[in-house]
């Protein structure tokens, strides 16, 4: 359900032209930002989320507003955001007055609503593909957060009892996203270790298969030699597993050359890698330093899992 019918914040219907609610760390929100650079849309300017001044209502052709919703500060965890995003997560994205949930429902909605550089492939046998592909990944985020909060976040990523209490009380009555139920474990401790590496395995497996896909006819891109929302979803996760660490490159070869080309494009670079410098380069130095000490991601890969 990607069109939200009546929007509750009285934001929204002000909002014209294109408008990104999101986070530049977060892998969902970068979904969007890479899908919105490969259709030629640029950000105009950032600003804070319910930000209403009448210059940032309004944005020019072929650019977009990014609206910051700070996951650090949790402004996604306050009454502001649950009125745009019921579910309280990144992204949103509103156009012309009309508000668009679910990350990988947006980039259709783009590739619908801006035909230039297709993110589909026309092929029915590719797009089938596609489509699978998609699926897969949507169904592995689950394993990104696990992955994030364990290997990246640690004790910065949890809640205390009243910002718990307040998200308990505003999320949406049966939300997929099931934020609620995870924060409220994720800062009990109350998740086995071996609940992280499971979802670390869950990962390996769907990177196995993309490799054994490369491996078959050299295709260049993972739905044929067209690039397609396969990628933007699949590339998003390499790099959250790159910022942990996982060394990519010596477990998956092909894969880890196919996201290299991934890296290269100007949309990659411009939506999302060039937004978040800092936190990327500190991720990447703190999932170093752990690994070195034997604490990281690493002793905890397929390979390496002990208790298997
Ligand atoms: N199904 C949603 C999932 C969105 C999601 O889980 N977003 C994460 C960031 S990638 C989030 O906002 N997490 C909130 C938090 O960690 O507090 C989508 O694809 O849009």
């Amino acid at each position: 359900m990607p069109l939200i019918e009546c929007p509750v914040s009285p934001l929204v219907p002000k909002l014209k032209g294109v408008h990104l609610f999101g986070f530049d760390p977060a892998p969902c929100s970068q979904r969007v930002g890479f899908a919105l650079a490969e259709k030629g849309l640029l950000r105009e300017r950032a600003v804070s989320f319910m930000n209403d001044s009448p210059r940032n209502l309004q944005t020019t052709k072929d650019k977009y507003i990014f609206r910051n919703v700070s996951l650090i500060k949790h402004d996604n965890l306050t009454e502001a955001w649950s009125k745009i995003q019921p579910n309280m997560v990144v992204p949103a994205l509103v156009h012309d007055g009309h508000l668009y949930i679910e990350s990988m429902d947006i980039i259709a909605y783009l590739d619908q609503t801006w035909p230039k550089n297709p993110l589909r492939p026309t092929d029915e046998g590719a797009a089938r593909l596609c489509d699978e592909l998609v699926q897969q990944g949507k169904e592995l985020h689950l394993s990104i957060r696990h992955i994030t909060f364990h290997w990246s976040l640690g004790a910065i990523g949890k809640i205390n009892a009243a910002t718990q209490a307040t998200l308990n009380r505003l999320q949406a009555d049966g939300s997929p996203d099931q934020l609620a139920e995870f924060y409220a474990k994720f800062s009990q401790d109350d998740i086995d270790k071996n609940e992280f590496i499971r979802h670390l395995h869950l990962l390996e497996s769907g990177f196995a298969a993309q490799e054994a896909r490369l491996h078959e006819d050299g295709r260049q891109f993972l739905t044929g030699n067209t690039f397609s929302t396969a990628d933007i979803i699949w590339a998003i996760k390499m790099l959250r597993l790159s910022e942990c660490g996982y060394p990519l490159a010596e477990n998956f070869p092909l894969l880890s050359a196919w996201y290299n080309r991934i890296q290269h494009r100007p949309a990659f670079r411009q939506g999302v890698v060039g937004r978040y410098r800092f936190f990327h380069h500190a991720i990447r130095f703190k999932a170093g330093i752990e690994n070195l000490f034997g604490k990281g991601i690493r002793s905890s890969m397929r390979a390496g899992a002990e208790d298997e």
